[in-house]
């Protein structure tokens, strides 16, 4: 059996699958703002709106708390052979010296936080919601010039990792003086598991504007540009193919996992999503509605956005991704939701039978947070309408609409697509499966488990760990179960949509 954990922003879940059988055989998460609420999950430390960091020590008590759990409801842990894992992208956990040792001896009898606390550098970590590093973007951008772009597959970016490694430098020296080592989120709980620094992959290393894609090795001149001695700060670089070690023993004694247990090299979470949704090979693309909203497929040889919003990462399985991410995403859902006052139901269903596709031209931007794509920093809703006087129905079609067709707008660098895989939470909704359909005009397809990233996490430790090939684990795991045809005679109010919205989008931005 293998174990997939994927630590995003809301949660830490686990899915235990067993190859041999094609079977899901244990899912647990734990929900940070229910049950951990002592560590606060995005914050900005400055007060600075556009500043969002995490405490890593939430992260800690997660994994913890997770077994835990998985060891009261009998999940068999003794099973396990390999255990993969996936991290929000992006984010960063900054180490002294002093790590090295404090993980090699982690003691069962204390947990995660009280002993890896000590060794944070930095007492919290920048995540992805993060927009707070403009200037270090120019300045890293000027230093570098166009091959930014060209050979790390995005420009510079302010959620990536090297422009919020410069800030701390330029607003920290000392304390950055003082990091031996600074891994992502995916790479540090890695570490933790196997009690050395584990490296960081090139799915997840892409994301920092500091891997190039060309060698998928550091690029000594991009790290040169964003703080002095980076490069021996970070990480080797690995494929996720590969096993970063064994487990340590502080998860054998504590949990009862067996001492041959090996450890995969994380991903990230989209990265690792490819994987859960069997979208490994070119052709099919994956919408992915979680925290954020992301629309990404296998593209090689790749290609960068000449608009300069989207990315490139590796491909777990070989090559590369790209992908546009879409900051407002089921938060904003969640907005609209709490804002219209209607229950779950009518939001993903009774909504979109109470209002026609196009929804008579009325649209709104749900820009509640600074927008990744396109980049807006100045939060707010922006409609075309008078959006407080609308009925529910309306409301809530216009925010649905305005996301997908932002996503049609931002993707179209990436390809067009005939079948369109969705996953995360809101794919549960009919009304917004119907509609990613018809605006796309492609087929949609489900597939049985929401918490793909999970899931492609656990495959991806059945492949490093056991050799399990990616196909086969598609076809076990990850079929389409669900398929939603678009309706051709929608097309037009569609194409309608789509200048109205580009309007909106356009004027709002000015
Ligand atoms: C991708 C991105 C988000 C996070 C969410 O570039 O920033 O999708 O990975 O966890």
């Amino acid at each position: 059996m293998h174990l997939g954990l994927d630590s995003s922003t809301q949660s830490l879940k686990g899915i235990i699958i067993d190859p041999a059988n094609g079977t899901i055989v244990h899912q647990t998460s734990v929900n940070f703002a229910a049950d951990l609420p002592d560590y606060p999950a995005a914050f900005s430390p400055s007060g600075d709106p556009l500043e969002k960091h995490a405490d890593p020590r939430l992260w800690l008590a997660a994994l913890d708390l997770l077994f835990t759990r998985m060891v009261e409801s009998g999940a068999p842990l003794s099973q396990i052979k390999g255990i993969g894992g996936s991290g929000q992208q992006h984010g960063s956990v900054y180490l002294t010296g002093a790590a090295d040792s404090v993980l090699a001896n982690l003691d069962p009898g204390q947990s995660l936080v009280d002993q890896i606390a000590p060794v944070l550098s930095r007492a919290t970590a920048p995540i992805w919601m993060d927009s707070s590093t403009g200037s270090q973007c120019a300045e890293i951008g000027a230093a570098v010039g166009a091959r930014l772009q060209t050979d790390t597959g995005s420009p510079a970016i302010e959620r990536f990792t090297g422009a919020q490694i410069r800030k701390f430098y330029q607003q920290d020296p000392n304390a950055y003086a003082a990091t031996a080592r600074i891994h992502l989120v995916s790479s540090f709980m890695a570490s933790v598991l196997t009690g050395s620094h584990a490296p960081i992959d090139h799915g997840d290393g892409a994301g920092m504007n500091l891997l190039n894609l060309h060698t998928l090795q550091w690029d000594p001149e991009i790290c040169a540009a964003t703080a002095p001695g980076l490069l021996e700060k970070l990480p080797a670089t690995a494929s996720a193919r590969s096993v970063a070690g064994t487990l340590s023993p502080y998860f054998v004694t504590k949990y009862g996992f067996t001492p041959e247990t090996r450890v995969a090299v994380w991903t990230g979470d989209n990265p690792a999503s490819l994987v859960g949704t069997g979208a490994i090979r070119p052709g099919l693309a994956v919408i992915s509605l979680g925290t954020s909203d992301t629309f990404f497929a296998v593209l090689d040889p790749y290609r960068t956005d000449p608009d300069g919003c989207g990315h490139v990462f590796g491909n777990p399985a070989g090559g590369f991704m790209c992908l546009a991410c879409f900051k407002n995403g089921s938060l904003a859902r969640e907005r609209i939701r709490d804002l219209t006052g209607v229950d779950w139901k009518f939001f993903d269903a009774t909504a979109f039978e109470e209002t026609q596709s196009g929804n008579g031209g009325r649209l709104a931007l749900p820009w509640f947070e600074a927008e990744i794509t396109p980049p807006v920093l100045v939060p707010g809703l922006r409609a075309n309408f008078d959006f407080d006087a609308a009925p529910p129905a309306v409301r809530i079609r216009a925010v649905i609409e305005a996301q997908i067709l932002s996503m049609r707008t931002h993707s179209r660098w990436i390809g067009d697509f005939d079948t369109i895989r969705v996953t995360g939470g809101a794919s549960r909704s009919a009304g917004i499966l119907q509609t990613l359909a018809n605006v796309f005009q492609a087929r949609v397809e489900t597939i049985a488990v929401q918490d793909s990233a999970a899931l492609g996490a656990a495959m991806i430790a059945a492949h490093a760990v056991s050799g399990h090939t990616f196909e086969s684990l598609a076809a076990a795991f990850a079929p389409a179960v669900h398929t939603t045809a678009p309706d051709p005679s929608t097309a037009q109010a569609y194409a309608a949509a789509l200048e109205a919205f580009l309007t909106l989008e356009t004027e709002a931005r000015n």
